[in-house]
């Protein structure tokens, strides 16, 4: 996994509401030797089941893990929400992709890697400080999209009413999203972000 990446938080908050261990393994940016030694290509982030299997989807291993024991993902699924996770994930690359390797994080720890990451993220978005300089228009852009998803919270323990899936296309996007300075959430998002880290357990990512 990576620190910064919000699929491999999907699987870190489940495991986490289930109360199992999950043994966590950060990789260098660079380090794409080990992914494919793993599964044959660099993909992240990939889970080593019990029996030795890896497994590639990040849902296919929320169900997993959620399999184990007594399922706690069992509430409403909501079309809108899943429409706002996808667009949502689109609006904020430009603000969290820019910003990670400023946060200090396992994935970045060598020059290399750090370099790594800016080279394939610059390939994808362009150049990551204009990014950066922009953030004021970004967040202005980003607003009425909080202010939708403030609206589809039903209650600050479950997106939906009851955990379910729904969580866990939202809550690691909050995640991402928190790590810009001066983003403020709107009053039903922000309970929901900060009972579920807490519920989870998890400190939020630095914000820059
Ligand atoms: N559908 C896959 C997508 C996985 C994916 O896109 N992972 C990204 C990281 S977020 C990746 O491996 N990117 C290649 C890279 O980091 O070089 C899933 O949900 O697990």
């Amino acid at each position: 996994m990576f620190e910064h990446c919000s699929l491999c938080f999907r699987v870190r908050m489940t495991a986490a509401l289930k109360r199992l261990h999950l043994q966590e393994t950060v990789v260098l940016d660079d380090d794409t030797d080990t992914l494919v030694k793993l599964v044959g290509k660099r993909q992240i982030p990939i889970l080593m089941k019990d029996d030795g299997q890896p497994m590639l989807e990040s849902m296919d291993m929320v169900r997993h893990i959620d399999g184990i024991g007594e399922p706690v993902l069992t509430g409403p699924e909501r079309p809108e929400i899943s429409a706002w996770a996808d667009v949502t994930a689109n609006q904020t690359a430009r603000l969290t992709w820019p910003r990670y390797p400023l946060l200090g994080l396992p994935e970045f720890a060598t020059a290399a890697a750090h370099d790594h990451y800016i080279m394939r993220k610059r390939k994808v978005l362009g150049d990551l400080v204009a990014h950066r300089a922009n953030t004021q228009d970004y967040l202005r852009e980003l607003a009425p999209r909080l202010d939708e998803l403030d609206d589809l919270i039903e209650s600050p323990q479950a997106v939906s009413g009851r955990l379910s899936l729904d969580d866990i296309r939202v809550l690691p996007l909050l995640r991402s999203a928190a790590v810009v300075k001066g983003l403020q959430f709107p009053q039903k998002v922000r309970d929901y972000f900060e009972t579920m880290m807490t519920r989870i357990g998890y400190q939020p990512l630095p914000a820059v």
